[in-house]
């Protein structure tokens, strides 16, 4: 028998468990299939969401309930509600949400310290980390060849308040504080462009080759990869539990005006001060945030960054307003292709 324990089943409310028949814990998904953790070890099971479920297909983290149908086996019958949920806007479908990884406690938005940081990439990846309703961290990997720019500077600019974890596998310098900072049953998703060390980072916590590592990437037909699965793996003697993922390219925004909050809270305070309430900090008089970039108080960069970001946000709820003003008029028809991969909220 396995203990579900450590998988975090205590994080699950118990008026959840309730008619549930065979439980288990997503660990690793692939195209229509999915490794399950149950009581009885990892069973594979059928995942096709257009046939299971309309809206919602399982990700990496999920708690499911399995059944079994004739002729095809054992299926995920059922999706847990997700405590946090890991998303951005489908990277192939403007209008869609796509969920990176579920019920994690920490997100963390790796870095390379061998290569040059955007601070408006690793904000995205923070408003991301932030809006999944898990905590946020920062992990700078590589310390061992990290290059000559002031990349920590940038990060702290960006990352203000959060954790920062500096690590070499070289040395394995930050590797037990990263592991601390897991902690038994609860879950780190790690988060990042491609070849910053995620997957080695796992497996050097996890103490074996278990990730495939480098930059071994295909595509398929679609031009998207499919090499790496978001896999969910247990460090030695339950210390916590990490999900790693393919590196993400494309990372847009979803629904995530509060975390845009959170992750530039001074600038939205700051912006309290403008003369009207709903000032875009473009041209209107008596801009709180345009005086404190003339007097030197702001970073215009930053400034800048916050506006843009604000209004993608800004203008995806436009067209998710209209979209459903539309829906109410043909009676709600018209399902979305590739629907099952995320949720529409
Ligand atoms: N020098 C050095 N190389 C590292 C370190 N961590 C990862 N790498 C290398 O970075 C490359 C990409 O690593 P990988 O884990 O596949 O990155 P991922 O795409 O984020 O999962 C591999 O060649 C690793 O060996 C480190 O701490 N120091
Ligand atoms: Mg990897
Ligand atoms: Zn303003």
């Amino acid at each position: 028998m396995t203990d579900l324990t450590p998988w975090g089943l205590h994080a699950v409310p118990a008026e959840q468990l309730v008619d549930i028949d065979r439980l288990g814990r997503v660990i690793r998904v692939d195209r229509g299939e999915c490794d399950v953790m149950t009581v009885d070890g990892v069973v594979r099971v059928l995942s096709d969401s257009q046939r299971a479920q309309d809206e919602l297909a399982p990700v990496t983290g999920d708690w499911v309930d399995i059944g079994y149908e004739d002729g095809l086996g054992d299926v995920v019958a059922r999706i847990l509600p997700r405590r946090t949920s890991v998303s951005r806007r489908d990277p192939a479908e403007r209008d869609l949400e796509q969920v990176l990884a579920s019920n994690v406690d920490l997100v963390g938005v790796v870095h390379g310290l061998d290569r040059p940081l955007r601070a408006g990439r690793l904000e995205r990846l923070l408003v991301i980390a932030a809006n999944s309703g898990a905590e946020p961290i920062v992990i700078l990997t590589k310390s061992d060849v990290a290059i000559d720019e002031p990349i920590e500077a940038t990060v702290r600019s960006v990352a203000r308040d959060m954790e920062v974890f500096v690590t070499s596998l070289e040395d394995r310098a930050g590797l037990e504080a990263v592991r601390d900072a897991v902690g038994a049953t609860r879950t780190l998703a790690l988060i990042g462009a491609s070849g910053v060390g995620k997957s080695s980072l796992v497996n050097a916590l996890v103490g074996s080759e278990l990730l495939e590592v480098g930059d071994v990437r295909t595509s398929d037909a679609k031009g998207r990869h499919t090499t790496t699965a978001r896999e969910l793996v247990m460090l030695p003697a339950d210390t916590g539990l990490i999900l790693d993922t393919p590196g993400i390219r494309a990372i847009g925004l979803w629904e995530a005006e509060h975390a845009l909050d959170l992750i530039f809270d001074d600038l939205v305070e700051l912006s309290n001060e403008c003369r009207f309430r709903d000032c875009t900090h473009d041209a209107e008089p008596e801009c709180a945030l345009r005086s404190a970039v003339e007097d030197g108080t702001a970073d215009p960069l930053r400034v800048d960054r916050f506006r843009s970001l604000a209004h993608e946000l800004e203008q995806q709820r436009v067209r998710e307003e209209e979209r459903q003003r539309r829906g109410d008029r043909d009676g709600g028809s018209g399902r979305g292709r590739g629907r099952g991969k995320g949720r529409r909220r």
